[in-house]
């Protein structure tokens, strides 16, 4: 059986990297290249999906719908999930390698984050979904009688899934896992950037005993390629994207025609706001984390950053020496910390900004270049940690996402200030809040415009909870019950007595 992903171990001479349809691993008539963004080296040739072959996908997951996969109870269903989520863990390495080679992310973070969460995603909805129940009424009839309405859940039919290339595997398997345990089956389009661990995925979900046709990969681009196909198909029951805010509106127009339910999870400009209450070193640890992991490419990170203004100086010296002793290199050494960004055309967004920032007048506090390492990686996309100070609020670069690693300090005096700031902008994803005095952590939790707000953590995730944003930054909640709301229907029965 042909496999979708041609490796060879952890040096990753991926070789070409295939869609995967009703089974079978398929070439599509045009090719791109998968560049690996430490070097900029090509790794695999991706098949791209065309018009026709989008259909296929679409047609083979309709026809697994009516299979062995539409007759599974949910017991079995899980069964198979957890087979999954078992083969995503004899396969780490490769899946690591191939998550590194493809996203220029340091190996200690896939082995950390990524494909343990992937595992994690089947293991979790396949345990959530056995116990879900839904609600019943005992209903007084006019007649003096009674009437019993209970609910079920179906699946929806076929979904698309439409993922970005900053956490490929973890952000695919977050929507597939509670897809699959609702019983849809689904077609997948992983970014242009990482088509890797869609296709693995799709070697693992074979071995695993997930029958043709429930999960399909098709890979391409967005407008006027398998993205667009997929979205606008007449034959996809509902649309689950997780990508910029800008795509999601324009994914927004193409569903509207078939009024087909989204789940949006789209951009942010978090904000972190420090008091001089905390506890300073785990604070400093903990926003290095949130502005500078995967590069500063993780939707939740804080791009902005509130300090109280009597700690103000003191912290911000800090978080330049955090960011100085980060280790910079190729992702495949134990000991890196930052990687490269995703792609050249992305590098050169981060650095319009970097410049934008002294333009608009910025004290660059640390970084605001290019790294230099008289090696292959000087060919990398790589760019500084950078932390400003200085900017208005009303500054281009503290208004709009950069998705690098970059934050900008200003200093506070008041809560409301902070607040104020922190609220002050048309995303509404996360944001984290650093202080000692858990009375002020729950009250200003409570005035955050945003989905999700950490006390003195941040990123810290418990899969049950409801994920998501408000404004830009998406539509909908995923997490827990609220997948498996997205992800099914409920159909309510009524029965008189
Ligand atoms: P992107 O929107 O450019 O692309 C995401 C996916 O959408 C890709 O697969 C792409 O091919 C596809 N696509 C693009 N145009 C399309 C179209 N017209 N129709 C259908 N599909 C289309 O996003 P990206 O650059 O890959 O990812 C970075 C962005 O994602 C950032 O804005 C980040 O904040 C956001 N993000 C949000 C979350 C969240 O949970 N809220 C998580 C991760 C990333
Ligand atoms: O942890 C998750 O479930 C999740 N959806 C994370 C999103 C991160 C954005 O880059």
């Amino acid at each position: 059986m042909p496999r979708g992903v041609h490796t060879r171990g952890m040096t990753q001479e991926v070789k070409s990297i295939l869609n995967y349809i009703g089974g079978q691993f398929v070439r599509g008539k045009r090719e791109f290249p998968d560049v690996n963004p430490a070097d900029g080296t090509v790794i695999a040739q991706v098949a791209e999906a065309d018009r026709s072959l989008v259909d296929d996908a679409v047609s083979a997951a309709r026809s697994a719908l009516r299979g062995e996969w539409g007759k599974l109870g949910v017991r079995e269903r899980a069964v198979r999930l957890h087979r999954v989520a078992d083969a995503v863990e004899s396969r780490f390495d490769c899946f690591v390698a191939s998550e590194v080679a493809d996203t220029g992310k340091p190996v200690s973070l896939a082995s950390k984050l990524d494909v343990p969460r992937a595992a994690a995603n089947f293991r979790v909805f396949a345990d959530i979904i056995k116990t879900a129940g839904l609600e019943s009424f005992q209903t007084e009839t006019p007649d003096g009688k009674a009437a019993l309405n209970y609910a079920i859940r179906k699946p929806l039919g076929v979904v698309g899934i439409i993922t970005p290339w900053n956490l490929p595997l973890l952000l695919l398997t977050w929507k597939d896992a509670p897809a699959l345990a609702c019983g849809n089956t689904v077609v997948v389009k992983p970014s242009e950037e990482t088509p890797a661990t869609a296709t693995l995925l799709a070697e693992v979900m074979k071995e695993a005993g997930i029958p043709d046709g429930v999960y399909n990969v098709v890979h391409g681009f967005g407008p006027n390629s398998a993205g667009e196909f997929l979205t606008q198909h007449s034959d996809v029951n509902a649309v689950t994207f997780t990508g910029e805010s800008q795509t999601g509106a324009a994914i927004m127009k193409t569903v509207a025609a078939s009024v087909k339910p989204v789940s949006f999870e789209l951009g942010g400009k978090n904000a972190a706001i420090v008091f001089a209450d905390c506890d300073f070193d785990e604070a400093v640890k903990g926003i290095s984390e949130a502005v500078f992991l995967n590069t500063g490419q993780v939707c939740l990170c804080a791009e902005r950053v509130y300090v109280e203004r009597t700690i103000f100086d003191r912290f911000v010296d800090a978080l330049k020496r955090s960011a100085e002793k980060l280790q910079i290199g190729s992702p495949v050494e134990k000991s890196t910390e930052i990687g490269p960004l995703i792609s050249a055309q992305h590098r050169e967004k981060v650095l319009s900004y970097y410049r934008l920032a002294r333009a608009e007048g910025a004290t660059v506090v640390t970084g605001g270049g290019i790294p230099e390492f008289g090696s292959a990686l000087d060919r990398g996309f790589y760019v500084q940690p950078t932390v400003y100070t200085g900017l208005s609020e009303s500054a281009r670069c503290v208004k709009e996402e950069i998705f690098g690693p970059v934050c900008h300090v200003a200093p506070f005096d008041t809560e409301e200030e902070a607040v104020d700031m922190a609220n002050d902008t048309k995303y509404g994803l996360a944001a984290s809040i650093w202080t000692s005095n858990l009375k002020r952590g729950h009250r200003i939790a409570q005035q955050m415009n945003v989905g999700i707000t950490w006390v003195n953590c941040w990123f810290l995730r418990d899969l049950r909870t409801p994920f998501g944003g408000v404004g830009l930054s998406g539509i909908g909640r995923e997490g827990g019950l609220h997948s498996l709301n997205f992800y099914s229907e409920p159909n309510n029965i009524c029965i008189r007595l």
